[in-house]
């Protein structure tokens, strides 16, 4: 199949924030004397920042109000980005910068697909701004994969159809929502041994042959 448009994930695909948000969560956590750890910090991959709290809360034995879910969720973002200030053009990975510069010159059409609402200030801080043909983030959306939302407003500002772009993904929710949009996809890490994954890739460089 010869995609005409890749959509990338964000964290996890282009770059490593994950632990940026590790450490946020767990500074919140630990504040409201709540369990978090390496496995529930998994299961917030690909998940909106609202979601991603309440599988935090899971574990808390208080009941929170709407507005009190809000002020954390705020507290949170403020740390995060607080962190995200650390990042610079050196958290751009070798193999992702080569692998899009490959791509463009087979003339693919590229695009972020994030639940991110800060996908552009971390495009910015990794020098990737203006680098995509398209950007769909999550100040675009109502619903957070695995719905698949995000991948068709990219593939419309790509002016593409689904079934002409390949999804790139490293979570198991991502896949799921590129099978729900009749995407392609790609899996990285974890999303490689998803059931239902196109081409399962051992490094993004990997998409160079695919294509
Ligand atoms: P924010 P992606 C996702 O980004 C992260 O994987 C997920 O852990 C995070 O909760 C979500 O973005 C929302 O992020 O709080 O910055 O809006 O993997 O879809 O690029
Ligand atoms: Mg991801």
């Amino acid at each position: 199949m010869a995609w005409r448009g890749i959509i990338f994930d964000l964290d996890g695909v282009i770059c490593f924030t994950d632990q940026y948000h590790y450490q946020a969560w767990k500074e919140l956590a630990d504040r409201e004397n709540i369990y978090f750890d390496e496995a529930v910090n998994n299961r917030l991959r690909g998940i909106s920042r609202m979601d991603s709290l309440e599988i935090i809360l899971e574990r808390s034995r208080k009941s929170y109000t709407d507005r009190e879910k809000e002020a954390l969720a705020e507290w949170k973002n403020r740390r995060y980005r607080e962190l995200l200030g650390n990042m610079t053009e050196r958290d751009l990975p070798e193999e992702v910068r080569t692998t899009l510069d490959g791509l463009r010159a087979k003339g693919c059409k590229l695009a972020i697909g994030s639940s991110s609402k800060n996908a552009k200030f971390i495009l910015s801080r990794i020098g990737l701004a203006g680098c995509f043909d398209a950007v769909s983030d999550g100040t675009d959306i109502t619903r957070s994969k695995p719905d698949p939302e995000v991948f068709l407003k990219a593939a419309e500002r790509l002016e593409l159809e689904p079934s002409e772009c390949l999804v790139v993904e490293d979570a198991l929710a991502g896949i799921d929502a590129a099978v729900a949009g009749g995407f392609g996809s790609a899996g990285l890490g974890e999303a490689a041994g998803h059931p239902q994954v196109t081409c399962p890739l051992k490094s993004i460089r990997d998409l160079l042959q695919v294509l």
